[in-house]
C-alpha cells in the first residue's frame, strides 16, 4: 500500500517511520510511505505556502497554489484515489474508518498548518477529511502519522502473527481484556488464577466478560456498535446494562 504524504515539515515522519514494526513493513515492501514537501511546489521567490485570511481576523491560511500543484504532479491526472485532508472538520478517525482504507491501494494525506487551509483546497482537491478528535492541533502532520499508523498495522504480514489485528481491541467493538505476564506475582499483586489454570474455555470466557465489563464501565458508547451474542447480552444484563430500545 502506498501513502503519499503532503506536508510543509518533511522532516518529521521519517524518525517515527523508521522505527519497529512500520520500517519492516517498508523493507518488506508491504507499504511504501512517501512525503513530499508542499514548499518545494511554491513557485514564487520566497517558496510562500500561508498568507494574511481574506476578511481579516488573526492567522494564517495555507494557500492553494503549492498544495494543488504538489498533489497534481505527484499524484497524476489518476483519479478515484482518497486524497485525505487531517482536519477537526473531518469525520472522526476509529478502526472502522482504518479498515476501510487498509482496502485502498493508494492514499494521499493533505497536512495542514497555521489556521488551516483555503477553502478551494476542500472543495476542489481534497476528497475525504478526517479527525483524529476533538481539539485542535497545531498541524495534521501527527494525524496522519496516526492514520499511517492504524491502517499500516492492519496490512496482512505487518504484525508478525497471522490472525494479528483481529483479535485486538476495537476489532471486535470491545475493549481488551487484563494482560498479564511473569512474574505471578509483583508487588503484592497477584495474577488470577483462571490464567494459570490451563483451562483455554475458562480462560477464552474470563476474557471475554473482563472485555465487556470494561467496556460497559469505560466505553458504554461503543457497546451499542459491538457484534454481542445472546450470552454476551445475558452477562451484560447481570451487571446492569439495559439496552436501549427506539420508540
Ligand atoms: C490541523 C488536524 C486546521 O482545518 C481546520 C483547522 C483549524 C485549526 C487549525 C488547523 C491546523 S491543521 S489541526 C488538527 C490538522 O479547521
Amino acid at each position: 500500500m502506498q501513502f503519499d504524504v503532503f506536508t510543509l515539515l518533511p522532516e518529521v515522519f521519517p524518525p517515527y517511520l523508521q522505527s519497529s514494526i512500520l520500517q519492516r513493513a517498508s523493507q518488506r515492501g508491504l507499504m511504501d510511505v512517501r512525503v513530499h514537501n508542499i514548499r518545494d511546489y511554491a513557485r514564487d521567490k520566497h517558496h510562500t505556502t500561508d498568507d494574511t485570511p481574506y476578511g481579516g481576523g488573526g492567522g494564517m491560511v495555507m494557500k492553494p497554489e503549492p498544495v494543488f500543484d504538489a498533489v497534481e504532479s505527484i499524484l497524476g491526472p489518476e483519479a478515484g484515489r482518497p486524497v485525505i485532508l487531517l482536519t477537526p472538520q473531518g469525520r472522526v478517525f476509529n478502526q472502522t474508518v482504518a479498515q476501510e482504507l487498509s482496502g485502498r491501494e493508494k492514499i494521499a494525506l493533505i497536512c495542514g498548518r497555521y489556521e488551516g487551509v483555503d477553502e478551494r483546497i476542500r472543495l476542489h482537491l481534497v476528497t475525504d477529511e478526517i479527525s483524529i478528535g476533538d481539539y485542535v492541533l497545531t498541524g495534521g502532520e501527527i494525524p496522519a502519522l496516526i492514520v499511517i499508523d492504524a491502517v499500516a498495522r492492519l496490512l496482512p504480514g505487518v504484525l508478525g502473527d497471522p490472525d494479528g489485528a483481529a483479535d485486538d481491541s476495537h476489532a471486535s467493538g470491545l475493549l481488551e481484556y487484563p494482560h498479564y505476564t511473569r512474574p505471578p506475582e509483583f508487588r503484592g499483586e497477584s495474577v488470577p488464577e483462571v490464567l494459570l489454570s490451563g483451562d483455554h474455555a475458562k480462560i477464552a470466557r474470563w476474557r471475554r466478560e473482563q472485555s465487556l465489563l470494561r467496556t460497559l464501565q469505560r466505553r458504554p458508547d461503543i457497546l451499542e456498535k459491538a457484534k454481542l451474542s445472546k450470552s454476551d447480552l445475558k452477562f451484560l444484563k447481570e451487571h446492569g446494562y439495559e439496552l436501549k430500545v427506539e420508540d
